[in-house]
């Protein structure tokens, strides 16, 4: 059986002599000091302290050693492991203090920049457009009146000479509301707007009401349930026919253009006598050519709505003389306005809500 080997030096194992461990600690910490940035101290500590370091496998060699000697290479080897690691980490607080000053610096946010990182909304067309019709006749010195969409049966029908049986009645398919004997709808037109302003104010009365109004009609490329019209309505001493189309000649040359001429065509409508459809030159093709025209599809002329001298009946029932006053009332739709005016082919794309259909016409204040 062998014994230990008294011969062996272990001063003269290479890993392990006191100028090799020195030489291994001497470029662990001047890797250390070189390590610009802490990636680079990651790898020197890697290199210098890692499992396959020459440090590392001197650690190893001191199992093999005698134990006699093993004492003194542990010391000298653990001693420079102990130096190399204090180097790491203090250098590893320089770096990240360095890393931290620098990332403040560039990395800085201010916070008192303006952000355009949350989506913009858009008022929707139909509402910029109801306002400024409204708007144009305001500027006349016209108020504005508003009616609820819960209407009683008596103003959205009676009042406005459509008796119980009256024919017209079903010109405008109703939503009726339960129960039945409550004699609620959910108004089909502005018009009841109307006898409410007759009901509650003396003339002369100048008034413009906008407003959302519901008929059972199916939804297809131009109606819908659910729309808009714009109703006006005057009564004062000595108003004619001719008052209406030259406050409507006003409201269309403010809306499209100079040189907007209008025209009436002979209509019926239970609340005003006699009654007209209103159109307007095509605002495109101003009637010339208009063979070739989208926008009044080749009519030169283009549907506003329905108007008339308001019926004697309808100012008797909201309370009025009819021997001192006339008047004369129109309702235009919306909706459809907004389609010709801006070529939307379909009523739809006005509905449904989608904030791409209205972010295109902007924000206006
Ligand atoms: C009326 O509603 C009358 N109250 C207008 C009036 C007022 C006449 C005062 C005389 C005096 P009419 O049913 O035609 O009329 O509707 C007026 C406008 O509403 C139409 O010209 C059309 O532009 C629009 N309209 C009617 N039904 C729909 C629908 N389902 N979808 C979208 N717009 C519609």
């Amino acid at each position: 059986m062998s014994g230990p080997n008294s011969e062996y030096d272990p001063v003269e194992v290479t890993p392990l002599r006191a100028d090799q461990v020195e030489a291994m600690r001497d470029a662990a910490l001047a890797a250390i000091s070189d390590a610009a940035d802490l990636d680079a101290l990651k790898q020197v500590r890697i290199d210098h302290t890692g499992d396959r370091s020459p440090l590392a496998l001197a650690k190893r060699e001191i199992g093999a050693l005698p134990p006699q000697a093993r004492k003194e290479a542990g010391q000298r080897v653990g001693q420079a492991r102990g130096a190399v690691n204090k180097a790491l980490g203090e250098r590893q607080g320089v770096l990240e203090a360095e890393h931290e000053e620098r990332m403040l610096v560039t990395e800085t946010v201010d916070v008192t920049l303006p952000t355009d990182r949350s989506q913009r909304g858009a008022r929707h067309p139909i509402t910029t457009l109801s306002e400024r019709l409204t708007d144009i006749f305001v500027a006349m010195g016209w108020e504005v009146a508003e009616g609820p969409w819960v209407e009683a049966e008596w103003l959205n029908f009676d009042a406005l000479n459509m008796g119980e049986d009256h024919p017209a009645r079903t010109m405008q398919d109703t939503f009726w509301l339960e129960p039945s004997k409550a004699a609620l709808v959910l108004r089909t037109h502005t018009s009841p707007v109307q006898a409410r302003t007759m009901l509650t104010r003396e003339p002369p009365i100048y008034v413009v009401c906008p407003g959302r109004v519901y008929r059972t009609d199916e939804i297809d490329a131009t109606h819908s349930p659910v729309f808009h019209q714009i109703e006006g309505l005057v009564v004062d001493k000595g108003i004619t026919m001719a008052h209406l189309k030259g406050s409507l000649d006003h409201m269309t040359e403010a809306m499209f253009g100079e040189g907007i001429s209008t025209r009436f065509r002979p209509s019926y409508f239970p609340f005003t006598e006699p009654s007209a459809e209103m159109d307007m030159v095509c605002f495109v093709c101003r009637g010339e050519n208009s063979e070739d025209c989208r926008t009044c599809r080749g009519e030169g002329w283009i549907e506003l709505g329905g108007c008339g001298v308001v019926n004697p009946r309808v100012l008797i029932s909201c309370g009025i003389d009819p021997e001192v006053y006339t008047g004369f009332a129109f309702g235009f739709g919306i909706d459809r306005m907004l389609m010709f005016r801006h070529n939307v082919a379909d009523l739809r794309d006005v509905f449904e809500g989608d904030v791409r259909f209205a972010q295109p016409f902007g924000v206006e204040i």
